[in-house]
């Protein structure tokens, strides 16, 4: 369980009578950086490392129990293993039912979060039931904004496709530019559909949006932005925003908003790869372009003039194979990059977007506590604030911070102290959430974020409600959470089962596969992914953590992996079975937020087709939730309410009644039940 800092922390083991004659504990502090990787695991080695001697305490029939205390002063996280009769360690075997693991080194420490003191996460997202709008394909409310601005990166006309097409995908659809087809095709949604859809989401028990980004930038996704100070023109202007945000207020919404701080677009003010700007300077001294031009920001022509005059200087002929050697020498680079116009560091091997250096964010290890970028992004320059301090003036109650763990913590940290210093527009306290999909326990010490986005979560849940998953492995997952996060961020945690990123969830569930591009109904099985999609709604809806619904899933629209899994929303076409059984579980949660929102959790049963968890109000008020993925059946639940104690399925109406400790249910085939204690 995680603790806060100053709190003294007893571990206890048991070893075999006899077996051992002296233990030790020892104490790693992880130290965290920016981390690139697909897998994420704390770096003790990096840290620091104490050691405290164990004592047995006591024998109880064949077991030796030993312990030992410690109190982690500072917040951080720490990992710990135990090493016995000096030679052999034992630690975190990371699998199901956790039995621990015993090797002669080398073993993986358990996790202990150990989180700040004032450590403190927006209430409002603990009861908030959150939307996902990808704005290009919600609802297009203003047809004048469809021609706003004329092309991307320069030289690709935009698309402007009807509104029930598929969004193109370029292993179907010519590529008229390399790989960003897809990403230039549009269809017209904007801020104002969301204005006019708000009452439709209001409907569904709707409490906050997240957008994805909304900045001026080339693509239809905006994760290259262009310019962080402007609202792409297609989506509208910054009165649309004033009149979509106050609106919001009207209905009680929090506004969330998708901050891409770790690279900007190619084609943008910052790094103007086209030539297109005149206001080119700004970001020449943040990009990683690889002191390309002895770190100057020039043109291709300019720098091959330069290498031309250097390689004549030294006798050479200046040839392409010359330019390309040159350029290597220069830049370090490998010889695969050198088909490119430019030379930098692109992110992830999509030229479109350019990190920024890690040693221009103040805070960073490598930086200084005052930098340009700093200054532009959080600081101001004493007139104009900080883009993301700015944003908060435009109605923004929470950032939705894009590919968190590659920019350096000591930014966050910086982030942090400036955001909690104000409050939103509306007076709420303002929300960072990172876009983690790995544990998130470093960024909830207290320095960091309030959440992340859930995926750990979207990921177990895929294991419940597929047939092939095991319940047993998904609740060691969620218990895993549950143990690693601070309370306060995780009833914060923006609880997802999919997103922009991923395969739609009904999709996966009817047993669609990624590897089709532009899935019709015949390639997966809608019935049976919208049974399971109503389970997992209902397991959102009861969980704790801010349950997040991507657009147009609670409608039935469904899709394969990116670009696919962002089809527009089905207006006039929805499943109005799904819609009507969304609206309820969320009607149910906002009603008993006591419970479903800010209870305690407990797992009740994690076996074969069932999954059922208790909630547990301050009050004392139970509630339960228990699904069923299989055939209909009875299922006993061991429950801690008094014996006559009378349950009801605020789904259904269906009582039951606690006997012997025990509740029985009668579960149909795919039903899902949110209990609620009269
Ligand atoms: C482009 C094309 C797509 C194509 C795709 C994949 O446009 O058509 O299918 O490449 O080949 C944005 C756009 C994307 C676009 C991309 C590049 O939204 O459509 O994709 O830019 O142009 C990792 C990162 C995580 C990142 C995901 C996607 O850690 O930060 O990959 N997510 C954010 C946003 C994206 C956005 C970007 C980052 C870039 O949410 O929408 O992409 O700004 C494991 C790992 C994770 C990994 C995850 C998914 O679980 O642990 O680290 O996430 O897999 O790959
Ligand atoms: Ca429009």
């Amino acid at each position: 369980e995680a603790v806060k800092e100053g709190t003294p922390v007893k571990l206890s083991l048991a070893t075999g009578k006899g077996d051992v004659t002296s233990a030790k504990l020892v104490v790693y502090k992880a130290k965290i950086t920016a981390n690139g990787g697909d897998e994420y695991n704390p770096d003790y080695t990096a840290g620091t490392v104490t050691s405290y001697p164990m004592t047995k305490v006591s024998t109880s029939g064949d077991q030796d129990i030993w312990t030992a205390s410690f109190t982690p002063q500072t917040y951080g996280l720490y990992g710990y293993k135990f090493v016995l009769n000096d030679t052999k360690e034992y630690g975190d075997d990371a699998k199901p039912g956790s039995t621990g693991e015993l090797k002669l080194r080398g073993v993986k420490p358990y996790q202990l979060t150990v989180y700040s003191k004032d450590y403190k996460t927006p209430d409002w997202a603990k009861d908030a039931v959150c939307y996902q709008i990808f704005p290009d394909r919600f609802f297009n409310g203003d047809k004048s904004n469809d021609n706003a601005r004329a092309n991307a990166r320069g030289f690709q006309p935009v698309q402007h496709r009807k509104w029930s097409a598929l969004p193109a995908n370029h292993s179907k659809t010519p590529a008229a530019d390399g790989d960003n087809w897809e990403c230039n095709d549009f269809f017209g949604g904007d801020l104002a559909g969301i204005t006019k859809k708000l009452d439709y989401l209001k409907g569904l028990g709707v409490t906050a949006i997240y957008v994805n980004p909304i900045y001026n930038a080339c693509s239809n996704h905006r994760y290259d932005a262009v310019d962080y100070g402007t609202i792409d023109p297609f989506l509208g202007t910054f009165k649309d925003l004033e009149t979509m945000k106050a609106e919001m207020q009207k209905r009680g919404m929090h506004l969330i908003m998708d901050g891409v701080y770790n690279h900007v677009g190619d084609d943008s003010i910052y790094f103007d790869r086209y030539g297109k700007y005149k206001t080119v300077g700004a970001y020449e001294y943040w990009s990683r372009i690889y002191d390309l031009m002895n770190d100057k920001h020039m043109t291709e022509e300019a720098a091959k003039a330069e290498a031309k005059k250097e390689l004549e200087a030294e006798g050479q002929v200046f040839s392409p194979w010359h330019w390309e050697n040159w350029f290597e020498i220069k830049n370090e680079k490998t010889q695969d990059m050198m088909g490119k116009k430019y030379a930098y560091h692109d992110w992830q091997g999509y030229d479109s977007l350019v990190p920024f250096k890690d040693a221009d964010y103040p805070g960073s290890e490598q930086g200084t506590v005052k930098s340009d970028l700093g200054d532009y992004l959080l600081y101001g320059n004493g007139k104009d604030k900080g883009v993301i301090m700015k944003w908060f003036d435009e109605g923004l109650d929470g950032w939705r911070l894009d590919v968190a763990k590659e920019v350096p913590p000591g930014f966050w940290a910086d982030v942090r102290k400036e955001v909690k210093s104000i409050k939103t527009k509306d007076g709420s306290e303002p929300l960072l959430l990172g876009e983690i999909w790995q544990d998130g326990s470093q960024f909830f010490t207290g320095d960091a974020f309030d959440s992340v986005m859930n995926y750990k979560l979207s990921f177990a849940l895929g294991d419940l409600f597929l047939d092939k998953g095991d319940a047993k492995a998904a609740d060691y997952e969620l218990t895993v959470l549950r143990q690693n996060y601070p309370k306060e961020a995780l009833y914060d945690l923006m609880n997802i089962v999919d997103s922009h990123d991923t395969v739609r969830a009904i999709y996966k569930f009817g047993g669609g596969s990624d590897s089709v591009a532009q899935p019709t109904k015949k390639d997966f099985d809608y019935n049976l992914g919208k049974a399971r999609l109503k389970l997992a709604a209902t397991f959102l809806m009861g969980y704790p953590g801010m349950p997040t619904i991507y657009y147009g899933d609670e409608a039935g629209q469904y899709g394969s992996s990116d670009p696919d899994c962002r089809r527009t929303y089905p207006w006039g076409k929805e499943d109005k079975d799904l819609i009507a059984y969304y609206k309820k579980v969320i009607g149910v949660r906002n009603a008993h937020k006591d419970i479903f929102a800010r209870g305690d959790v407990n797992t009740l049963k994690a076996e074969g087709d069932i999954y059922a968890f208790s909630r547990k109000a301050d009050s004392g008020k139970m509630g339960i939730v228990a699904l069923n993925r299989g055939k209909a059946q009875q299922v006993v639940l061991p429950v801690s309410a008094a014996d006559g104690t009378v349950f009801t399925d605020e789904l259904t109406g269906t009582k039951a009644t606690v006997s012997g400790g025990q509740l029985t249910l009668a579960l149909g085939e795919n039903q899902g039940m949110m209990l609620v204690q009269d």
